[in-house]
Formats: C-alpha cells, structure tokens, sequence
C-alpha cells in the first residue's frame, strides 16, 4: 500500500489520551447516544422505515442534532438507487446498478499542496480520525429534486487542521477516482475526467461541511460515493464529489467539472439559491423524492438549502453574479 512514513507524524486522538481514558470517554458517549436514542423514540418509529433496507455493514456514530433537520428521511432504498454518479452511467439506476465494480479497499487519500504535513492515509485511518456524527442534511441536486439524508462522517475542518494549510491555501480542490477499469461511464466523454470540485478555504473549514464515509447507520455503497465522499449541505449537490482520493490546498480557485463543461450554466460557487435560475428551468421550487404523485405539491427551495448559517461567509458579494 502506497502510505508515506509521514503519516506516523499525524496525532490522532486515541493517541493523545491514555487508552483507559480514551476508552472510558467512549463508553460514555455511548451511554449518552443510547439515552437521546430513547428520548427521540417518536422520531425513531417515524423514520423507522426510512433505514428498513440499510443492511450493510453496521457503522456507528452520535446523532448531532443540532446540525440536522427533524423532516422525514428519504427512504434507503431511494437514497441509494436514484443517484447520480457519471462515471456508473448517465441514468439515476445505472449506479446502484454498475457500482459494484467499485473497489473501496485498498483505499488511500492523499493531502497535499499548500500545507506544512502532507500526508497519505489509508480509509481505515481516516475513518477513525475524528468520532462519527450522524447527521441528517437535506440535499438539493441542481436537476430540481432533493432528499433528507441521515449521513456519516465528521466535520472536513479536522482532517484539514491536520496537515496544517499555509498561509496560501485560499482553496480546497477534492479530486474523485477516475479508472476506466472500475468505471464504465469513463467511456462517455460528458465530463472531463476525472471528476473534480472545489470549496473556498472558509467553506471546506465551516462545520457544515461534512466528511463523510456512511448513511443511514453503515458504511456508503457504493453509488453513494464509498468509501468517502463529501457533503456540503448548502450547496447543489453536484458539489458533493463522491469516492474522494486526492484533496489539494491551493491558491486559486480550482477547476471544477461542472464549471469546466457548462461555465453558463454551473456557476464555482453553486450555493442553492431559489433567486438564481438555471439557464433552462427555475431553481424557485424542488420535488422530494419519494413525495411523487400527480397532486403532489413541490415545495419551496430555500435560500442556502436553508442553512442560513453560512450566509455571512458571501457577505457583500452579489451572489447573482457568483453563483
Ligand atoms: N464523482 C462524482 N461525484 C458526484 C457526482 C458524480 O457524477 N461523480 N454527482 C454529483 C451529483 S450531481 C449529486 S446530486 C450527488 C448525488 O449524491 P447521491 O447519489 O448520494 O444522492 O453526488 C454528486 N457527486
Ligand atoms: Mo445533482
């Protein structure tokens, strides 16, 4: 496995803390999630069938709830068979059809440019880098639909803190795989592969940005993007990039794949913005998948997907113009 001794630089948590400690601190927050597992039973019995066909490998994690939203979850089985994911084809079956070609062990992430510890980490390590949230995000594709997501993962901003940026990371590029072995829809030039997106430096570090390895209680399949992809809530899903095996801190502001074929239509920055249509058809409204019916109403987009929180990092740019 191609892991650089540079690695062994990076303090994990486990390692700071003596291991009975560390250990302990685990039970205890075990402890805690089982009691808000409880109080939250109402809940639980409503999205119980949202998780029913989650029978991958099991992957642990503490409800954040203070970062998700309370709506109805999206079932699994629509979570993972209506996706979009190119490079397993072009229509929304055909990855939860072709991904298992996907290879997601071994599996490397390699951190580099503009920061003082570069680094390679296997899956495994990135995986127990920082304790698991579960977090329930909704998520708006830039085709008008959206889902509520129970996803698995952790703030990006530890594993960046970790390799220290430089003064001159202003950027954050995240590169996915791209092996005409494993990916059937490389043969299709739609994109310029392989697929790349990109964060200013303030949103891969906000706490929303999430990286994440699971939903729904176990480990991503693989036309979720596995073994590790990110969420950005606010943003259209596209800037989601899924199977993850580069990121690179950079000083100006990277190509991104979407951006590079349709620059008219896929702005850098593609916050959800019901304000901003596309140049084919509004963004002002959203169909919930799995809300489908003839009388079914679609519902409102909401300015940032409705995390208002991240307003303030575009405070006086005219978002018209930087969409
Ligand atoms: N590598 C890669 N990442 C990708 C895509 C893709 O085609 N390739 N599609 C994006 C789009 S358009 C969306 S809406 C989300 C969909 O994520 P989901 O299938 O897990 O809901 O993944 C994003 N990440
Ligand atoms: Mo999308």
């Amino acid at each position: 496995m191609l892991i650089k001794p540079s690695q062994d630089k990076l303090v994990l948590p486990s390692e700071i803390t003596p291991r009975e400690v560390y250990e302990e601190r685990r039970r205890f927050i075990a402890r805690m999630a089982a009691t808000a597992a409880v109080g939250s039973g109402i809940w639980e019995m409503a999205n119980r069938e949202a998780f029913a066909q989650a029978a991958g490998p099991k992957l642990a994690a503490t409800r954040n709830a203070a970062l998700s939203t309370e709506e109805k979850l999206t079932s699994f089985k629509d979570a993972s068979s209506y996706n979009n994911y190119y490079e397993f084809g072009l229509d929304k079956g055909d990855p939860a059809e072709n991904a298992h070609t996907l290879r997601t062990r071994p599996w490397t992430v390699t951190i580099e440019g503009e920061v003082k510890k570069p680094v390679t980490l296997d899956i495994d390590r990135i995986i127990k880098l920082a304790p698991l949230e579960e977090r329930i995000y909704r998520l708006r594709c830039v085709e008008g639909w959206s889902m509520v997501i129970p996803w698995v993962g952790y703030s990006l901003s530890n594993l960046l803190k970790q390799v220290e940026p430089t003064a001159n990371a202003k950027y954050v590029e995240f590169i996915t795989l791209a092996d005409n072995k494993q990916m059937p829809g490389l043969r299709s030039p739609v994109l310029d592969w392989p697929y790349v997106e990109g964060l200013r430096m303030d949103e891969a570090m906000h706490p929303l940005t999430l990286l994440t390895v699971g939903m729904y209680g176990q480990v991503l399949p693989n036309q979720n993007g596995a073994p590790v992809r990110l969420v950005v809530p606010w943003k259209y899903g596209f800037k989601s990039a899924k199977s993850i095996v580069k990121i690179r801190l950079v000083s100006r502001q990277p190509k991104t794949a979407w951006n590079d074929s349709a620059p008219n239509e896929y702005g850098f920055y593609s916050n959800v913005n019901p304000l901003v249509d596309h140049p084919r058809w509004s963004q002002a409204s959203e169909r919930r998948i799995g809300e489908d019916g003839f009388f079914q109403k679609k519902r409102k987009t909401l300015m940032f997907n409705g995390y208002d929180q991240v307003a303030s990092l575009y405070s006086g740019m005219d978002l018209k113009k930087f969409f």
